[in-house]
């Protein structure tokens, strides 16, 4: 299986790169990668740009998994990515390894199932597949190899990646069985690992937004409106949940010294009336009262010298104008 892949890389030094703020997929997948290595004689190094998310970061933890954090590229010979295939998702790394692959210095090989571009790393394509999860790839091509940890780690990567099965397929819910099972573990352990444990201040931040809610219609049109001095992207989102169509969260931001808004549409609606965030809304605030804004049609953000109440009367009078 793969065996000149894997005798490519005795005597090598190998770095099991992740992406930038990586996920439970991400490092799941180098993981498993180590411990394939592993059972080949083959010595490997995890690392991570800067940093890992929440999840990933109690995953090494728990699985007491050693990582580097802004691993010296110069040290390897051998990197292979896991997750990513896009010099964009190196973060702070990225200068050091274009100049290091330009040099031929290191060999890089991306497993990955976002879909090859142009301007990929590693543009042949040998292990970067359509797949749910970047583990289900690996499944697929080196199941033979894997032990109870990989099928448990390919587990992870799996209901992580398909946010919780939102998303898949008859082959999908086969593969997971299959993990599950040969990785002996329960379905409440695997979900354990992928839980988002909000944190105290978070979840009152966002009792308190959803607390000073204003609910507007404008016709069959429901905007909900808050103010929350942190976590305005996250109350915006909850916001949506409850059941708005577009929900604006304002707050004044101490440590940037400006104020914010964030502003969401449920998709849905979006496509129905055709509107777009950004250029039925936060284009025309921006020529109102100036500031700089960010995102796409369904998730932005405005951030600028406006007092933060005033933001949402003139953000509600925009939407007045538009749905009118
Ligand atoms: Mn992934």
């Amino acid at each position: 299986m793969h065996e000149e892949f894997f005798s490519s890389l005795k005597n090598q030094k190998v770095l099991l790169l992740c992406h930038e703020h990586a996920d439970l997929d991400s490092v799941c997948s180098a993981a498993i990668m180590q411990r394939i290595l592993k059972s080949k004689k083959i010595n490997s190094v995890i690392g991570v740009p800067a940093h890992a998310n929440e999840q990933a970061s109690n995953f090494f933890l728990r699985e007491k998994i050693n990582f580097v954090a802004k691993p010296d590229l110069e040290k390897y010979s051998a990197v292979l990515c896991f997750d990513f295939n896009d010099f964009d998702q190196l973060g702070a790394l990225r200068e050091e390894f274009e100049l290091l692959l330009n040099k031929k210095a290191i060999r890089v090989l991306s497993f990955d199932h976002h879909i090859a571009e142009k301007t990929s790393i590693d543009s042949t394509s040998v292990f970067v597949k359509k797949a749910f999860s970047t583990t289900q790839l690996l499944l697929d091509t080196f199941s033979p190899l894997f032990d109870l940890k990989c099928f448990f780690y390919c587990a992870l990567g799996l209901i992580e990646d398909t946010g919780h099965f939102s998303v898949g397929d008859e082959k999908l819910f086969l593969d997971f069985s299959k993990c599950l099972s040969l990785s002996k573990k329960s379905f409440a352990e695997v979900l354990s690992f992928s839980k988002h444990i909000v944190k105290k201040g978070e979840r009152i931040a966002l009792l308190k937004a959803a607390s000073r809610t204003e609910i507007n219609e404008i016709n069959d049109v429901v905007v909900a409106s808050s103010t929350v001095s942190f976590f305005q992207s996250q109350a915006a989102t909850k916001l949506l949940d409850f059941g708005a169509d577009i929900s604006l969260v304002s707050g004044f931001d101490e440590r940037a010294n400006l104020s914010v808004l964030s502003c969401r549409a449920n998709s849905l609606f979006k496509q129905e009336k055709k509107f777009n965030l950004v250029r039925d809304l936060l284009v025309p605030l921006q020529s109102r009262i100036g500031g700089e804004i960010g995102g796409h049609s369904g998730a932005a953000q405005w951030k600028g010298n406006y007092d933060y109440l005033l933001v949402l009367q003139e953000s509600m009078s925009i939407l007045h104008a538009f749905f009118k």
